[in-house]
């Protein structure tokens, strides 16, 4: 990096101890040093200083009562990243692992990623360091309204519009949704992934494990490859993993493999998802129960061992960082041809060059796992209409999104010189919009 290197010094320099937050500036701005040579203008009216800095970040307390009627304090945090092209949007995570580097991270994603959707929605990320693990309902219920009753005072239809991500389902966006229209007394399109009955869209609980296949395909049949027959590992078993088994089947291909944070099963049969979504969706049990019920299928306590079962095509879809430069390897070595993202940066730096150097068809999350909140969109839009398309509606634009994503990235690295890197065709892509819309709307003194 030349120009954009002073930046990035920068972001290291004002977020000290954020280390996934300054890897995921990292990999954006060396795609688009090439980009601020061409546009001076640009580097001028200071878009690369700006775009790197959070438009707002909200951090407040999260205090609740657990059922023993002790008292719990969290942390709750919306980084308002990004609104040059839309209300911010984007989800929000409840681990305990969460703190303001992964949601910084996360939220600058979100940016890019929404802006290749073609739909008009900024850039956003939320959470708390809640553990829904191993909570009762009613404390779920009690956290989701503490964690509302502040953040419904910087959230709206028309300015941020939260969803789900790690550990929120439809449940807590229930919680939550109930909370908000209580405080504010409307019934508006200010978060996704609503239950059907009130307001939800069909297709959103599908959407992000079926682009990300829509996507993959996209991208295997550009290089005379498909799902057809082939074998498929696929990490986490959460609501990315569970529908990216179900297309990746209906496409033809075999899954074999899922895991959770304990550990992972392999079953050479195929995985067998109806009894994956009774264990996950209804009873929040872990994936290890899986064998009792299946006696072919084994499990491994662990879960990075996943990635050394052989197979065509990867799709981890768990967690940032869960495919290190070893892992990568293993995967090349076993004959894997492609890795598509349904996880938000689930590969590190190494990993990424391990892919790129082998020429393996590798689809990064911020395009392929971007039919998520895609979706998300047509359920504001829907919301914003008062009507409600059917799931072949919505599913068929979902698809339509998915292919342009694809040829937009893969048009945007052609352009630039980076033939065949989707990394830096869809880095590209995503941000010529957004520079373009904060160029437009001019610096506020
Ligand atoms: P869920 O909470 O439904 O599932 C998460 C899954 O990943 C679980 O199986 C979980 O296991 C596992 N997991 C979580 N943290 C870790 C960890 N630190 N190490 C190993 N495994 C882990 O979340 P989603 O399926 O919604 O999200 C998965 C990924 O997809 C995330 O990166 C998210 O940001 C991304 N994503 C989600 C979208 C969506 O629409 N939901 C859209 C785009 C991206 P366990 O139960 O043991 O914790
Ligand atoms: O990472 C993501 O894109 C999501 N968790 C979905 C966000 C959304 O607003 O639907």
């Amino acid at each position: 990096m030349k120009i954009l290197q002073n930046v990035m010094d920068q972001v290291k320099k004002r977020n000290p101890n954020e280390p996934e937050f300054h890897q995921a500036v990292e990999e954006v701005l060396e795609s688009l040093e090439i980009v601020a040579e061409k546009h001076p203008e640009w580097v001028a009216a200071g878009v690369f200083e700006r775009i790197v800095e959070p438009e707002r970040q909200i951090l407040f307390r999260v205090p609740w009562v657990d059922d023993s009627g002790k008292v719990q304090v969290n942390r709750g945090f919306r980084i308002q990243f990004n609104s040059a092209i839309g209300p911010y949007k984007g989800g929000l995570r409840l681990h305990p692992s969460v703190n303001a580097s992964i949601l910084k991270f996360l939220g600058f994603e979100q940016i890019f990623k929404n802006s290749l959707t073609g739909l008009p929605i900024g850039g956003g990320k939320g959470g708390s360091d809640f553990d829904p693990k191993g909570k009762s309902d009613g404390e779920v219920m009690r956290f989701c309204q503490s964690f509302m009753t502040e953040l419904s005072k910087h959230i709206g239809a028309d300015t941020d519009v939260p969803a789900g991500d790690i550990g929120t389902g439809a449940r807590e966006i229930g919680y939550m949704y109930g909370q908000y229209k209580r405080l504010r007394n409307e019934f508006t399109g200010v978060l996704t992934g609503k239950g059907l009955t009130w307001g939800g869209s069909l297709a959103r609980t599908e959407a992000t494990g079926y682009g990300l296949c829509y996507f993959m395909d996209e991208a295997l049949k550009a290089k005379g490859k498909s799902f057809k027959g082939a074998t498929v590992v696929i990490s986490g078993s959460g609501n990315v993993a569970i529908y990216a088994t179900e297309k990746a089947a209906q496409l033809g291909a075999k899954v074999v493999a899922l895991s959770d944070s304990n550990g992972y099963i392999y079953d050479p049969d195929g995985i067998k998802l109806d009894t994956v979504k009774q264990l996950k969706e209804i009873e929040r049990k872990r994936i290890s129960e899986y064998v009792k019920i299946h006696k072919n299928a084994t499990y491994t306590e662990g879960c990075s061992g996943i990635w050394s079962i052989k197979c065509d095509i990867a799709l981890p879809s768990a967690t940032q960082n869960e495919i290190d430069e070893a892992s990568a390897k293993l995967l090349v070595a076993n004959g894997c041809y492609a890795v598509g993202e349904g996880a938000n940066m689930p590969s590190t730096p190494e990993a990424v060059n391990v892919y790129l150097h082998n020429k393996i068809i590798y689809g990064p999350a911020k395009a392929a796992n971007a039919g998520g909140v895609a979706t998300s969109a047509l359920e504001m839009c829907q919301n914003s209409m008062r009507y409600s398309w059917t799931f072949e509606e919505v599913d068929a634009k979902l698809k339509d999104i998915m292919v342009n994503i694809y040829k937009n990235a893969s048009a945007a690295a052609k352009e630039y010189g980076f033939e065949d890197n989707l990394v830096a065709g869809a880095n590209i892509a995503g941000f010529l919009k957004v520079a373009n819309a904060m160029y437009s709307q001019g610096i506020a003194y």
